[in-house]
């Protein structure tokens, strides 16, 4: 478990890495964005995963910075990858004290201009944790709308949001979480066909997370999910890796 301090150096001498997991489009095969996903590269531990640190820099207020950093790189390294690959987009994780903090819509605008990406390249994950308070929320959420960034809700079906308020939710995407993908054939089976029609009734795209086998993929696409992420096609990626697996998937 790090301290705030150790974060507050990690991330002055650059120790933080992002990897990248590929979101492919289920009915072509086509690639169309990438999840970036810190990793904190640590001199004598080696890579380490943001459940050992991500609480911490939350509890701390350091996540503010590192998000800063993520969203920075994110943004960087996607506008490389547009040269080459003009339709990617690429999808952050914010966490609540983002969402919550008047000033990050201004600091996304200058984050976006000092990077210059085009903002619909850019897509933000939040949590149902976040839309508790539906006003609140709608409120955050057309203000980033407007900018003209993406949203996805992450890990759809496991938060306490109202379902009710969902169609009131300025959201492109919902990210089904990889618990109703898991076992397809029991008792997730009522679920998640259920929460595509969901999606799709409302208006949004469905991909489905944490999808390893070919079967999934088939019960997938004969639900009509519109894209998926998992090992099955790739586990996040450096973004060496990354570029290769665009080269051959496209
Ligand atoms: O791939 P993985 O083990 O990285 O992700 C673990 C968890 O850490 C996931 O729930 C993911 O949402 C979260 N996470 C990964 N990268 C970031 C980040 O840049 N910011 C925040 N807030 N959470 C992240
Ligand atoms: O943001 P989110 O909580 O969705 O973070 C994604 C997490 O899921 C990361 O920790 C990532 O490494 C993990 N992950 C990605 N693909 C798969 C998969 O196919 N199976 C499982 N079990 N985990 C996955
Ligand atoms: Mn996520
Ligand atoms: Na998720």
């Amino acid at each position: 478990i790090a301290t705030e301090q150790e974060l507050r150096r990690a991330l002055e001498r650059e120790e933080f890495v992002l990897y990248y997991q590929p979101q492919i489009q289920l009915d072509t095969g086509m690639v169309t964005g990438m999840e970036a996903l810190i990793r904190w590269n640590h001199p004598e531990k080696g890579l380490i995963s943001p459940y050992a640190f991500i609480s911490v820099a939350e509890q701390t207020g350091m996540i503010i910075p590192i998000n800063e950093w993520v969203i920075r790189m994110a943004c960087q390294q996607t506008k490389q990858l547009l040269k080459d690959f003009p339709n990617l987009s690429v999808s952050v994780n914010l966490s609540p004290y983002e969402f919550e903090n008047r000033r990050f819509v201004h600091k996304l605008v200058k984050l976006l201009e000092e990077t210059g990406i085009p903002p619909h390249h850019l897509d933000l994950e939040i949590t149902e944790r976040m839309t508790m308070d539906t006003e609140k929320a709608i409120a955050i959420l057309k203000r980033l709308k407007s900018i003209g960034v993406t949203i996805s809700m992450d890990d759809f079906g496991t938060g306490y949001s109202s379902l009710s308020y969902l169609t009131a939710l300025p959201i492109d995407r919902l990210k089904i979480d990889r618990s109703f993908v898991r076992n397809i054939h029991g008792k997730k089976e009522a679920i998640l066909p259920a929460i595509i029609r969901l999606g799709h009734n409302i208006g949004v795209k469905v991909l489905a997370e944490g999808v390893e086998t070919e079967e999934e993929v088939a019960y997938l696409k004969d639900k009509h999910c519109d894209e998926a992420q998992g090992y099955y096609f790739a586990p996040p990626l450096s973004y060496e890796e990354l570029i290769v697996f665009l080269c051959e998937h496209h």
